[in-house]
């Protein structure tokens, strides 16, 4: 039997569940893992320039890819608490990710050693399991169950926290031998299937609101067909958006008080019933649950037990993986079209596609400064189908999924429950490294851009490119738009005269001085003509330079964007699409 370091046999068992990436930052109390990591040698790593931006990247490096588990490392004390951040937003997001954190020695847990603190308590809201593990001999066994944990029921991030001596501390152990355990994920039956399909037959105007879970489940194409096969028009939650095509006939538009189109709330509102798959309910999806809900019949297809009926109760619920579900919704529909017994939902789906091609918003504004609406319609000629969007909160982001295209599963990157500023730029580069193959996009407001703004230095030194799109309104802008309810704004201007870059106009910061400063290209536009050949110069300095590359794109200062209360309350402040013109890149032409 092979005698090793635990430090050894945790980097073995990373390597035998499958994993090839790690984002993170040495320090004294992990260095004996990291010098597992390089006698090893399997496992590529990619030095962050702030904790919590490793974090980041190993949530960008599993959600671009299924069955990727992002892996971050720090040492003890600070390292921990700033990756904190990234377990948030990935527990809230069912994304997993592992996150190992060196410690003080087992001793000396107790005596406020240096950068000793109790990381593990910390992280056990946030974790599926957090563990600080004090025998040696366990760390096969907390690992084994960590992977275990995190592939089973709902995904989420697992802590293992492992002290200095623990590290070094030798053990027999058999790499070869070593066996991922199967991750337990539940079923629907067919009865439960048969049910739900029934209660759909009672419908006039159903829809499918299709979650993160499908996405999860890498069930888009189940998805697909069972909407095809049943002629259900499909509304994707913010996490689900890309799971079905936007040029799908079936796509009804997104639904909700920010993140949603005027269309997919009004077929939302007359719709009878509502299949929800692998969603929960999220509140600026469904807005006050009154309206919501009012004269609808609902189904709710979830992995974890525990969220049917958390947010309101559902006329009938079925736990089960989405993609368990999709199947036997597949197969059962299948066999009822062929004996001529599913409804044919032809004059619903058409109604739901006369509300995408009337209920449009503008895009098209020619004026200076520029309008945001403007920068999408010109990303949407820019960048095709194939193009990954990443992005995290703001005025930017909301506008960005009222106005993008997403044509492919895990081509919309989203920190969507958490949405904690900053996360943008490093989990774009966690994304480049999972599929350097795909063209990544990134969208920013100017201050998500600037709380993490170190990490540009990542992407150049570790040759990730890609193209992030940054929306210059010197202003935390959502914000801004929020505080008109107090009938102030406050503490949220961002501008101001730089000394050193009179030409940024008062706008602040000088994005492109700091961008090239850490060794990324950066171009600034102020006219809306010319956005579209700035993406496409971007394009060419990616391709030669292969580092990232910044478009900045100064804005108005104040434009307010969409937004509301209720699904039938969300107020419209610019004028809305009435010719093609007005809306140009629009998926579904406006019917004039
Ligand atoms: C860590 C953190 N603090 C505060 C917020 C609240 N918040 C949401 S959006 C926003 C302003 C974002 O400004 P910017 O990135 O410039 O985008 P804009 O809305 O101007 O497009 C703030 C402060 C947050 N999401 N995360
Ligand atoms: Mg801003």
């Amino acid at each position: 039997m092979p005698r090793m370091t635990t430090a050894d046999v945790a980097v073995a068992i990373l390597r035998r569940e499958g994993v090839t990436n790690a984002f993170g930052l040495p320090g004294a109390a992990i260095n004996p893992f990291y010098a597992a990591m390089r006698r090893d040698g399997g496992i590529t790593h990619t030095l962050a320039r702030h904790v919590e931006g490793a974090s980041h990247m190993a949530e960008g490096y599993t959600r671009a890819r299924a069955g990727n588990i992002g892996v971050c490392v720090g040492t003890s004390g600070p390292a921990g608490t700033d990756m904190i951040t990234g377990l948030y937003s990935a527990s809230a997001d069912s994304i997993p990710i592992l996150c190992i954190t060196g410690q003080a020695p087992v001793a000396r847990l107790h005596k406020e050693d240096f950068q000793a603190v109790d990381i593990a308590s910390i992280a056990r809201p946030l974790t599926k399991m957090a563990m600080t593990v004090l025998e040696p001999a366990q760390v096969p066994g907390a690992f084994q169950q960590a992977f275990h944990l995190m592939r089973s029921g709902r995904p989420g991030p697992v802590l293992i926290d492992l002290p200095f001596d623990v590290q070094l501390a030798e053990i027999d152990f058999d790499p070869g031998t070593y066996q991922p355990l199967p991750a337990y994920k539940p079923a629907a039956t067919r009865a439960q299937i048969e049910k739900a399909l029934d209660m759909l037959a009672q419908a006039e105007r159903p829809i499918i609101v299709a979650g993160g879970g499908i996405i999860n489940a890498d069930a888009a194409d189940l998805l697909t067909e069972f909407a095809e096969l049943t002629g259900t028009p499909v509304v994707p939650t913010l996490m689900g958006w890309g799971a079905l095509p936007d040029d799908h006939r079936l796509m009804a538009g997104m639904a909700g008080l920010q993140t949603a189109h005027r269309y997919g709330n009004a077929t939302v509102l007359a719709s009878d019933f509502v299949l929800g798959i692998g969603n929960r309910w999220a509140n600026r999806h469904t807005g006050g649950l009154a309206t919501y809900t009012a004269g609808r019949t609902f189904v709710h297809v979830d992995i974890e037990p525990t969220q049917i009926g958390r947010v309101f109760a559902p006329d009938y619920g079925i736990v089960s993986d989405a993609g368990a579900a999709l199947k036997l919704f597949v197969e059962v529909a299948r066999e009822r079209k062929s004996a001529g017994r599913l409804a044919d939902r032809t004059a619903w789906a058409q109604e739901c596609r006369q509300r995408r091609a009337t209920m449009q918003r503008r895009t098209h504004f020619d004026n200076v400064p520029v309008k945001p609406q403007r920068v999408y319609e010109e990303m949407n000629r820019a960048f095709g189908p194939e193009t990954r969007y990443v992005s995290t909160i703001g005025l930017s982001q909301i506008a960005a999924a009222q106005f993008l295209h997403v044509y492919r599963p895990r081509h919309w990157i989203n920190a969507g429950q958490a949405g904690p500023l900053g996360w943008t730029t490093p989990a774009a580069l966690g994304v480049c490294v999972a599929d350097p193959d795909t063209p990544v996009v990134a969208l920013s407001g100017d201050y998500d851009f600037q709380f993490m703004i170190e990490e540009l230095a990542v992407g150049a030194q570790f040759n990730l490119p890609y193209i992030h799109v940054l929306v210059n309104n010197a202003y935390l802008g959502l914000i801004r738009q929020s505080q008109r309810g107090f009938d102030m704004d406050y503490c949220v201007q961002l501008s101001f005269d730089n000394v050193n870059a009179p030409e940024v106009g008062g706008y602040g910061v000088d994005h492109v001085k700091v961008a090239e400063g850490l060794g990324c290209k950066a171009l600034r536009v102020t006219e809306p003509g010319e956005i579209g050949p700035a993406l496409e110069e971007a394009k060419k300095l990616l391709a030669e330079y292969r580092v990232p590359v910044v478009v900045e794109v100064i804005l108005e200062r104040v434009t307010n964007v969409s937004m509301g209360t209720e699904l039938d309350n969300v107020v419209e402040f610019e004028d809305l699409a009435e010719r093609r013109e007005d809306a140009p890149t629009a998926v579904v032409a406006l019917l004039d």
